[in-house]
């Protein structure tokens, strides 16, 4: 358990802690004896790289596993931003350790979108030159301290709303790789609130500080679910296909609802305000009523014309650049050793 300071260590911040993640290793599908693709979905048991699969279903696995591998790596630039000027040495070694994971959550998923026959190298070009996206969340800026915990509490807490179910995704290697990313995500959440917390008991400029951070990362933080997907949006995007295919559990708009449900208690036990007059407690429902989303705002973001789509493009092209001799070197390396292996 982390950050257990602020909350009482047994109550759960997070869908992850929530035993969520607990239920899903529990009722982790075995394989039966084969069967065809539509058996094993009828099934609910996993699709794996040998297994025979529709076009289809493999194209939208290898969009949504890049998409996410490169939000990802190109979510390590935010919070990177902060790790020079983070405010003590403990803090700094945490928030490195954070952005890491990042890192390492990349590697794991485009090896599983490397099961589906497609190349890492043809999926970052596909980043580099716009052809494939990345989370909407990372085009916006983080001005202040208080942004690393915004982050963390918000965006990698909205991450594990989306994530839990993906660990019972229906293409295996997929699946496996998203329960390490979830008990991972769980720590950043816990540290994202940690920073708020010792943030909002500081001096007035440091609540301040905490107070205008939740009030730029809760709107975008919405988006990060995708456009509304249900009623008569459900015909506009691909939850419907996805979720026939158990790649999708909820819906967008489900997972929002829970999103906001779990993080509105929170945003009182911070003592923050979240930035939405619309936001009550609806009883009959048994769920927290929200304002409109600006979704004008998220497609332009999409196109491109977010704040900062043009600077973190550059960063990663830049960085991939810097890291050629790396890439050479690893393969010389491995050349080597196959022709030492290939004369013993
Ligand atoms: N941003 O039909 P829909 C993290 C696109 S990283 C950009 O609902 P789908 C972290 C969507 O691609 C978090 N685009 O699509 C890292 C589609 O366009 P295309 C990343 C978005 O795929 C570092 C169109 O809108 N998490 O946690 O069924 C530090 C219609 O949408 C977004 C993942 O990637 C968006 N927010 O559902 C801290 C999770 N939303 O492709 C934290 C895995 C929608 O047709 N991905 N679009 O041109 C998913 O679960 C699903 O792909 C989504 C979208 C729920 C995001």
């Amino acid at each position: 358990m982390y950050g257990n300071d602020f909350v009482d260590p047994d109550e759960p911040l997070n869908a992850a802690e929530g035993g969520a993640l607990d239920e899903v290793l529990d009722q982790a599908t075995t394989r039966g004896d084969g069967g065809g693709f539509d058996e094993l979905i009828a099934a609910d048991k996993r699709i794996e790289p040998r297994d025979a699969m529709p076009d289809d279903y493999r194209k939208t696995l290898i969009r949504q596993i890049a998409q996410h591998a490169h939000s990802e790596i190109i979510g390590m630039q935010p919070e990177g931003n902060w790790i020079t000027r983070a405010p003590s040495l403990r803090r700094k070694a945490i928030l490195m350790a954070k952005v890491q994971d990042e890192a390492g959550h990349g590697l794991y998923l485009y090896s599983a979108a490397e099961t589906l026959g497609v190349d890492r190298a043809e999926l970052l070009d596909k980043l580099h030159s716009g052809r494939q996206k990345y989370s909407s969340i990372f085009n916006y800026p983080t001005l202040t301290w208080a942004d690393a915990g915004a982050i963390g509490w918000l965006v990698d807490g909205a991450a594990i709303m989306n994530q839990v179910p993906l660990c019972r995704c229906s293409y295996g290697p997929y699946a496996r790789a998203m329960i390490r990313v979830c008990k991972e995500e769980s720590f950043h959440q816990r540290q994202g609130f940690d920073i708020l917390w010792t943030l909002v008991r500081g001096t007035e400029r440091q609540k301040a500080m905490a107070q205008d951070a939740a009030n730029r990362w809760w709107w975008p933080s919405l988006m990060m679910f995708g456009p509304p997907d249900t009623g008569e949006a459900a015909k506009s995007g691909h939850t419907e296909q996805s979720m026939a295919w158990g790649i999708k559990r909820f819906s967008n708009d489900d997972l929002r609802q829970k999103f906001i449900d779990m993080t509105v208690p929170q945003a009182q036990k911070l003592g923050l305000t979240l930035p939405d007059p619309d936001l009550r407690w609806n009883e009959e429902r048994g769920h927290w009523d929200f304002g409109e989303i600006d979704w004008d705002e998220f497609w332009r973001v999409l196109r491109g014309d977010g704040a900062c789509n043009q600077q973190r493009i550059e960063h990663r092209v830049a960085a991939h650049d810097n890291g050629a001799w790396v890439r050479e070197a690893a393969t010389a390396y491995a050349d080597k050793q196959a022709q030492k292996e290939a004369v013993a």
